[in-house]
């Protein structure tokens, strides 16, 4: 599908705010995962306001679900259903204190929205697998999307899940590969490199597609790829920057989980109100 100048400005300016959204909740000295949040947040952006069936019900049995097995960038998601109205911005602050009910990771017990509990990298795209199969099975067209980390491709528990997705040609099932090249503590390519992605994905039988992971055109594009596509699930490689949008933290593993400085939440500050700027040109 081709979408318009305006409807793609229309999604910049909402990962802009879903930016603002991110920083609103990691005041300064407080620890958050910015950067895997970030690099995902123009993905994020395009699921939640663009792509996926979503409801005012978040339980509404129509929806799509979108599963983050890299849970530990739920904080995309909380902005996400901040805009939506899932949840309040007093939430938002209060995220990961005793007043407050949105945790460090997903949790679907407390937090409308959340499809499964994650954080414990590797289990993710299984969970998400099953929820294909089970709306499979009931005949729904709601579809699953999963957001997968490229370190936490390092997990064995993945590569069954992409054996057992192409084996049951899940073609409800997207998964997609958030690849910043960098993970908690190095760069992927220094811990684990894992090579040709895209190659590597449909050798297992998916439906392999590579990307920019912040240009809204292709993204979009990829995910209506994706629907088109039948027989077999589909593999998205988003490539990305850890920490995008904020200069003093790109592509750096020191703020994977970092609290910021006075100094550096005034420049994500700006940093959001230049992306709000350049999202309107
Ligand atoms: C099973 C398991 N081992 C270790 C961790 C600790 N951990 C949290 S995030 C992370 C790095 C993940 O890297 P990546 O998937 O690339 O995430 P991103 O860079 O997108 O944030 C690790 C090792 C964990 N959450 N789960």
């Amino acid at each position: 599908m081709a979408y318009t100048e305006q409807e793609l400005r229309d999604l910049r300016l909402t990962a802009a705010q879903l930016r603002a959204d991110l920083i609103d909740m990691i005041p300064p000295g407080k620890v958050g995962h910015l950067g895997g949040s970030s690099s995902i947040m123009d993905v994020t952006a395009a699921l939640y306001f663009k792509h996926m069936r979503v409801f005012a019900d978040p339980r509404d049995p129509r929806r799509d679900r979108c599963v983050f097995s890299k849970g530990h960038a739920v904080l995309a998601q909380y902005a996400a259903f901040a805009e939506l109205g899932y949840v309040s911005r007093e939430d938002l602050r209060k995220v990961k204190t005793l007043d407050g009910t949105l945790q460090g990771h997903p949790d679907m017990d407390h937090t409308p929205g959340i499809e499964a509990v994650t954080g414990s990298l590797g289990q993710g795209l299984s969970v998400a697998l099953g929820m294909a199969l089970g709306l499979r099975l009931d005949g729904s067209a709601a579809r699953v999307f999963c957001v997968v980390g490229d370190g936490e491709l390092d997990e064995g528990q993945i590569w069954e899940a992409a054996m057992a997705g192409a084996a049951y040609r899940a073609d409800n099932l997207v998964a997609i590969i958030d690849r910043n090249g960098v993970q908690a503590t190095d760069a992927v390519d220094r811990v684990l490199p894992n090579g040709r992605l895209r190659e590597k994905w449909a050798a297992f039988g998916w439906n392999a597609l590579e990307i920019d992971g912040h240009d809204m055109a292709q993204i979009l594009d990829a995910l209506d790829a994706a629907k088109a596509c039948t027989g077999r699930p589909t593999a998205i490689i988003a490539n990305t920057v850890k920490g995008k949008g904020f200069a003093f933290a790109e592509g750096k593993a020191a703020y994977h989980n970092a609290a910021l400085t006075e100094d550096e939440y005034r420049q994500a500050l700006d940093a959001v109100a230049r992306m709000r700027k350049e999202a309107q040109q």
